[in-house]
């Protein structure tokens, strides 16, 4: 079986190619823009994403909507997670949180699975907190500041052990799980 994964970031990519190869289900690269609607809610940017990709014709795949939601920031940046990388970046979230004693953060993900005609959504979150610095040079986006045992950065570990822990990895575990349900994978 062959599944899309319409995303702008490969970083994504990579950990779904590993997570599926297992299953022996084959992910392809699909760059293919799609609006994200201003809410607060992942599964419903993912749900409504879903109905344009579905009006565009295209069929079996999946899309990620992911976020970092730090308490100390009250859930900030979370649904803006993409713009806050792009413009403050890691060093800007860093210095958001300079003499910040409570540094808890968890990141979620938010699944979308076209398959066969049928719709799954589901959310895999992962707690954490930020570190004082970067560190780091695995994975992508906010890895380099975030660690899920205080000790080491999601940037300092090997994919596999990402994908272990993760919230795309926890997401993936519920996707599987309701595909096995289903009957659509073996
Ligand atoms: P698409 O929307 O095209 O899939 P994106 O990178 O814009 O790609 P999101 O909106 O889901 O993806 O992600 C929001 C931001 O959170 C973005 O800057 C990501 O780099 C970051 N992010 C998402 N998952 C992450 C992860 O596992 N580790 C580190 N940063 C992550």
């Amino acid at each position: 079986m062959k599944l899309k994964v319409i995303t702008s970031n490969p970083g994504k990519v990579a950990e779904y190619r590993r997570s599926f190869s297992d299953l022996g289900i084959e992910m392809e690269h699909l760059r293919l823009p799609y609006d994200e609607v201003q809410t607060s809610d992942l599964e419903e940017v993912v749900d409504k994403g879903m109905d344009e990709i579905v009006a565009k014709g295209v069929r079996n795949f999946i899309v990620d909507d992911s976020g970092l939601f730090v308490d100390a920031l009250k859930g900030f940046p979370g649904v803006w997670s993409a713009y806050a990388q792009k413009t403050i970046g890691n060093k800007g979230v860093l210095k958001l949180m300079e003499g910040v004693k409570d540094r808890g953060a968890e990141f979620r993900c938010c699944i979308g699975c076209d398959i066969e005609g049928q719709r799954i959504i589901v959310t895999g979150v992962c707690k954490g907190s930020i570190t004082k610095a970067e560190s780091g040079s695995e994975g992508f986006g906010f890895d380099p500041i975030f660690t899920h045992d205080g000790k080491r950065t999601f940037a300092e570990i090997p994919i596999e052990e990402k994908n272990e822990v993760s919230h795309r990895g926890n997401a993936v575990k519920l996707l599987i799980e309701e595909l096995k349900k289903k009957g659509l994978v073996g």
